[in-house]
């Protein structure tokens, strides 16, 4: 595939606004996703590789906050329970119209149903299997307990959420270092510094991360039995949660 390159932040940008998921972002998305987030294509083949573990007959696997559609489609290639379905929700009009056209091109044959909404908004029932890669940390931090609680409720026993965020550090040397380190990385897929400057700008107070204390103590007290980091690089780390 031909990826288009992100240029977003190339030029110097006067005042720098909040970062949207708008048509700009969508024709550069894989691009920028892969270049600035450190295991991104790892974590999308183990969500499918989860699913096909985790998904259970006749129930409904969420991909909650799914831009174009990766960890659906990662999902639908890998899951062979009977009947199951796939719900596929972001907010963005732009990202899931482009999200619809991709999953009508794949030809895999489990049901994908796609739903613009806000995640926090829609029913979540007789799930075995949610998904929230990258999506909680643009979530209000005061609406995030309610939220994982209801994802809890509408798992089914035995289900699974994978959960993967940008984290914070409260050590400041480790959260110095690892900040460092993912501008290195993005440095090494060929962002400039401006470039780097300009979209941390951009995500400030718009992508909250959180600590991995936090988020566990969350989980397990939204009722999960355990939550533990199943992949980490440098500030990037994905959770796996059990009912
Ligand atoms: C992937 N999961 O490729 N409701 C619905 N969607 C939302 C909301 C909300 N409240 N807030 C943000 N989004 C994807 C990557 S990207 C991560 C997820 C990133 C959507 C937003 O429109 C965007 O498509 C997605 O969450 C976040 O596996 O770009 O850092």
């Amino acid at each position: 595939m031909n990826l288009q390159k992100d240029t977003l932040y190339a030029s110097p940008l006067g005042d720098i606004d909040g970062f949207k998921f708008d048509a700009s972002v969508v024709d550069v998305f894989p691009d920028m996703i892969q270049r600035s987030v450190p295991g991104y294509s790892a974590i999308i083949s183990a969500i499918g590789l989860l699913a096909s573990r985790f998904a259970q007959a006749d129930s409904v696997c969420y991909d909650l906050g799914c831009s174009l559609g990766a960890a659906t489609l990662s999902m639908r290639h890998k899951i062979s329970a009977a009947n199951c379905k796939i719900i596929a929700v972001d907010n963005s009009t732009a990202m899931l119209s482009r999200c619809e056209k991709i999953i009508t091109r794949d030809t895999a044959s489990i049901p994908v149903e796609l739903v613009c909404s806000d995640i926090q908004d829609i029913k979540i029932q007789n799930a075995s299997v949610v998904v929230l890669n990258f999506t909680l940390q643009f979530i209000p931090l005061a609406d995030r307990n309610a939220f994982i609680k209801k994802i809890y409720a509408g798992l089914r026993p035995g289900g699974l959420l994978v959960l993967s965020e940008k984290l914070f550090f409260s050590d400041l040397r480790q959260q110095s270092l690892q900040t460092e380190m993912h501008h290195a990385f993005k440095k090494a897929n060929g962002y400039s510094d401006m470039e780097i400057s300009q979209k941390r700008a951009s995500l400030e107070n718009v992508l909250i991360p959180e600590t991995f204390t936090q988020h566990k103590n969350r989980l397990l007290q939204s009722g999960f039995d355990n939550a533990e980091v199943w992949f980490q690089y440098f500030n990037f780390a994905s959770i796996i949660a059990l009912k």
